[in-house]
C-alpha cells in the first residue's frame, strides 16, 4: 500500500504551479497524492487528512500571508485527530527575510519541516521518506537541510 500525502495551497493563495510540480514529483516517487488545489482552508486540509488517512500534510504558500493563514493550524489538525507529518514550503515571508528565522516561526506553529522556495522537490521527498521510515531510493539525496 502506498503512503498518502495531502497537498494544497493554504488560505486565499492562488499560486498553483508549485503544487502541480510537487504533485507530479511525489506521485512519480510512489506516493498517493491528494491535491486539494489552491485556496484551501485549514479545515479542508484536516478533513482530507482524516478521509484519506494521510501520512503527511504538505502545505504550500507563496503570496506572503502564510504565517497568518497557519495560525491555529496545529490545533485544527489535533482536534480532527490527524496523525501525520506536516511540512510547509514556498515563499513564506514577505520580501527578503532571514530564512532561519522564518523556519523557527513555522516550527513554532507546529510544522515538522519548513522549506524555502528554492527547495528541490526531491529533497522534500527524501526528507519524507526519512520521516516515515521508508527505504531510501538508490541515488537519492539523503542529506536535507530542513
Ligand atoms: C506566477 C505568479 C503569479 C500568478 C499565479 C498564477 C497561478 N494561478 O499560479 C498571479 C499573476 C495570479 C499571481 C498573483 C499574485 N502574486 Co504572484 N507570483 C507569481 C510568480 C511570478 C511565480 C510563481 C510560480 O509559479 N513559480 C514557479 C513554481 C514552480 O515555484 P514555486 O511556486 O516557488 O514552488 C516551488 C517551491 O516554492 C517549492 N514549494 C512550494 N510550496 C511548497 C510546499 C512544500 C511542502 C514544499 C516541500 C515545497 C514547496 O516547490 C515548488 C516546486 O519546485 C512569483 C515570483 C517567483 N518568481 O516566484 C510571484 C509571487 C509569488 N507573487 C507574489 C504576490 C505578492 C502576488 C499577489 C499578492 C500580487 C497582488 N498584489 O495581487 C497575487 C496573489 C494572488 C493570490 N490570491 O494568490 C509575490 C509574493 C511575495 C512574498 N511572498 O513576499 C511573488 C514572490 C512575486 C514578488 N517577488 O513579489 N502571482
Amino acid at each position: 500500500m502506498s503512503n498518502t500525502v495531502v497537498l494544497g495551497v493554504i488560505g486565499s493563495d492562488a499560486h498553483v504551479v508549485g503544487i502541480t510540480i510537487l504533485e507530479q514529483a511525489f506521485s512519480a516517487a510512489g506516493f498517493e497524492v491528494i491535491n486539494l488545489g489552491v485556496q484551501t482552508s485549514q479545515e479542508e486540509f484536516a478533513a482530507a487528512a482524516v478521509d484519506h488517512d494521510a501520512d503527511a500534510v504538505l502545505v504550500s504558500s507563496l503570496y506572503g500571508h502564510a504565517e497568518q493563514d497557519c495560525q491555529g493550524f496545529a490545533a485544527v489538525l489535533e482536534a480532527a485527530e490527524v496523525d501525520a507529518v506536516t511540512y510547509i514550503g514556498g515563499n513564506l515571508a514577505v520580501g527578503q527575510d532571514d530564512f532561519a528565522e522564518t523556519r523557527k516561526r513555522f516550527e513554532a506553529l507546529g510544522f515538522d519541516r519548513v522549506f524555502d522556495a528554492e527547495t528541490d522537490p526531491e529533497a522534500a521527498i527524501a526528507a519524507l521518506r526519512r520521516d516515515l521510515n521508508l527505504p531510501v531510493q538508490e541515488g537519492e539525496r539523503v542529506t536535507v537541510s530542513s
